[in-house]
């Protein structure tokens, strides 16, 4: 039956993809609560053809709500998930905040989908996005030919970074264009024209963060504690989808038929893998789609049991909003 739903970080890329995936998909709201900072508090936004005004985020904000969405930082919700949950509603958060924690499931639908029916503190986390994308590849592979070990590298959307960051792409095309000085504000180095193999921070293993978040999140969703993954994520100049290049080991033998069978059926996820068409997935194509594409997919000439393959995803939808909405359509 229709449900009270609390978006906390409204007006976030990921926030706005929210609200929008709740009108598409008909999820039965009775009330939409819009929640964010005190900047943007008074704002209007539009759901159902109807204008919400933005309340300021606060620990009372959740009486009554039944399903609060979060996506503003893992600070936000490590603050306020506790308060919403012990207000009774189910905290989705989108943070990596509770991502590891053992009483909170990390849930991508389509994969571990019953996970969600357990979360104890009442939350449930929503895994990164590259993660998600990737995976999204790799399970109907691993249910298939059982998955050993990863080796991935990502080529990450701007949108990653908020709206900031597709802003900051945005500008220094149009400063690269009138020949114009560009000052990096959200990367380290001009995003225009340019790769940047540093996506959130480094740790002392040399592996950044977002490196190791496809490991551990990666073992927590498929269950498998032995998994392997070495990853390198990569900032590219593309603004809403990820795009990442998988050599994928596995226990039985593998081949590009069985393999490209193996998604038949699956949601979420298309096989677009024609060379001799020279189709294969792009991050244009990608972009406000549901589904995650596959394409390029071959025998690794290196490794036994072994395929390469690559798969692009659109960041704010299934790599972050719809996941999230996809989770509380479950509930
Ligand atoms: C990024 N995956 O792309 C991280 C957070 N969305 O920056």
């Amino acid at each position: 039956e229709p449900k009270n739903v609390a978006i906390v970080g409204a007006t976030g890329a990921v926030g706005v993809e929210m609200l929008q995936c709740l009108e598409q998909r008909n999820f039965p709201v009775k009330n939409l609560t819009l929640l964010a900072s005190a900047r943007s508090a008074g704002k209007r936004m539009t759901f159902r053809g109807a204008e919400i005004e933005i309340q300021e985020l606060t620990h009372d904000s959740f009486q009554g709500i039944d399903i609060a969405l979060f996506s503003a930082g893992g600070g936000i919700s490590k603050e306020f998930a506790p308060s919403a949950a012990a207000a009774g509603a189910i905290v989705i958060d989108n943070s990596s905040a509770f991502r590891m924690e053992d009483d909170v499931p990390l849930v991508v639908p389509e994969i571990n989908g019953d996970q969600a029916l357990k979360a104890p503190r009442g939350i449930i986390a929503n895994p990164n996005c590259s993660t998600i994308i990737t995976l999204m590849a790799l399970a109907p592979l691993h249910s298939a030919f059982g998955l050993k070990s990863i080796i991935a590298s990502t080529y990450q959307a701007v949108s990653g970074s908020g709206a900031q960051g597709i802003l900051e792409l945005e500008e220094q095309i149009q400063a690269m264009a009138k020949g114009d000085p560009i000052t990096p504000k959200v990367y380290q180095h001009p995003i225009v024209s340019n790769v940047i193999p540093e996506v959130d921070a480094f740790t002392e293993s040399g592996y950044t963060k977002e490196e190791l978040k496809m490991l551990h999140e990666g073992r927590k969703i498929l269950n498998l504690p032995e998994l392997r993954v070495s990853c390198t994520c990569v900032r590219v100049p593309v603004v809403r989808s990820h795009s990442i290049s998988v050599t994928a080991q596995f226990d039985q033998e593998v081949s590009v038929e069985a393999a490209r069978a193996a998604y038949a059926g699956k949601p979420g996820v298309a096989v677009r893998d024609n060379p001799a068409e020279r189709l294969y997935p792009v991050p244009l194509d990608t972009t406000g789609k549901d589904d995650c594409l596959v394409g390029r997919i071959r025998k690794n000439l290196v490794f036994n049991n072994a395929l390469d393959l690559w798969v692009v995803g659109d960041q704010v939808r299934k790599g972050a909003a719809l996941n999230a909405v996809q989770i509380a359509e479950l509930l």
